[in-house]
């Protein structure tokens, strides 16, 4: 770390500082440098220049990452375009930079071409990759429509706080969980069953991190569209590392800066079991009332977890009763596909409804004046 006023435009950090590098990286034996930090290209070569050690910022690192994770189709497109649409201004820099250096007669020599070809080969790429997704996008939209208006529950949070095991936990699901950055890079949604007969619709998502990319923020949409959509927020926090309110926190931040503020939020303390200290589970539990203490792994508290979610539901949805009038099959098929229907009774004017539907639903049906 290098305490700085100014960032060093040549090189990021000052010329003494990168002797020391150097000296640090032949000392260990080091073959790859990372800076925690976006770099300009013009930045990364200098530095690799002066180290003769290849260099990768904060943003290449959590790209190949994440390259390496991807398994569906669907990831791996959205990968690909992250990693594209970083380096197209990057191409585009080091072409003004040659651009500046030539000027005039002889710039326009083969260098240059393979630039431009170069660039719009990228481009034309980018551009079939967003097609691909805006279909993800559609496709997942009429999903999401076909689920009607059961309650939305995701779990999100830092990446590696447990979210997948719970998943697996909560919805007997089969989600890959690993002890790796990372390791969800598709939000999957599973119908999971609550006491008294509830349901509730949970999805895990993609793990957050601090200073998160930024084209991994616009890639990744149709992912953290899932956050934006739920009812309700379950916000697992890795209890067992040390300062895990940090992680409450920056995770806080990100989600903020994907536009999603003031949503119902339930904060879950997850792998208690690895925490041997109890005065600290207690200092938590105190410091935020409303939190859930869980071991995915031992299934501790997941019960309660699952009370939490059924007590939320409750409050979420309404029962009604409507009125159905003898002709009207679609208002009759609307009930059954978005909401539980409990009773049914034909009377001489109507059939009679008694339905269970979310709360915005319950307007929207008063709206129509069906509700008596
Ligand atoms: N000891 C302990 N380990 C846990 C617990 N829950 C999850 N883990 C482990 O923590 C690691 C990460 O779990 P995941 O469920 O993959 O975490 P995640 O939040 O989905 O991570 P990303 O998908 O990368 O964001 C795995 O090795 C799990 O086995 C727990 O309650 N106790
Ligand atoms: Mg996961």
């Amino acid at each position: 770390m290098q305490n700085r006023t100014r960032i060093d435009g040549k090189t990021y950090v000052g010329k003494g500082f990168l002797e020391r590098i150097k000296t640090a990286a032949e000392f260990h034996d080091a073959n790859l440098l990372i800076f925690d930090n976006d770099l300009r290209p013009a930045q990364g070569r200098e530095i690799e220049k002066a180290t003769e050690i290849k260099v990768i910022d904060r943003t290449e690192l959590i790209l190949d990452i994440f390259a390496s994770r991807a398994q569906t189709k669907v990831s791996r497109t959205q990968v690909e375009l992250a990693q594209l649409e970083y380096e197209l201004p990057r191409l585009k820099r080091l072409w003004d930079h040659l651009e500046r250096l030539g000027g005039g007669i002889g710039t326009r020599g083969p260098g240059e071409t393979q630039l431009e070809s170069d660039r719009r080969l990228v481009r034309t790429r980018v551009k079939i990759l967003k097609k691909v997704l805006e279909g993800v996008e559609t496709d997942r939209a009429v999903q999401r429509k076909q689920r009607g208006t059961m309650t939305r529950v995701a779990l999100v949070g830092y990446t590696n706080a447990g979210k997948s095991t719970l998943m697996n936990a909560l919805a007997d699901a089969d989600v890959f969980t690993e002890d790796l950055l990372f390791a969800t890079l598709d939000a999957t949604t599973r119908r999971i069953d609550l006491p008294g007969g509830h349901a509730a619709l949970l999805t895990d998502t993609v793990g957050l991190i601090k200073k998160l990319p930024h084209h991994l923020v616009v890639s990744f949409h149709a992912t953290l569209e899932e956050v934006a959509e739920a009812d309700l927020l379950l916000h697992v926090v890795d209890a067992s590392r040390p300062h895990c309110e940090h992680y409450l926190e920056l995770a806080d931040t990100v989600i903020a800066d994907i536009g999603v503020t003031e949503k119902p939020t339930r904060i879950v303390f997850n792998k208690v079991d690895r925490v041997t200290d109890t005065a600290e589970l207690e200092r938590l539990q105190r410091t935020y009332p409303g939190a859930l203490l869980t071991s995915a792994i031992e299934g501790k508290g997941v019960e309660e977890l699952r009370n939490a979610i059924c007590a939320f539901v409750e409050g979420h949805e309404e029962v009604v009763n409507v009125a159905v009038p003898h002709d009207d099959g679609r208002l009759l098929a609307r009930l059954h596909e978005r909401g539980d229907v409990l009773s049914r009774d034909v009377g001489e004017d109507c059939i009679d409804v008694r339905v269970r539907v979310s709360k915005p639903e319950a307007d929207r049906l008063r709206k129509l004046g069906v509700v008596k």
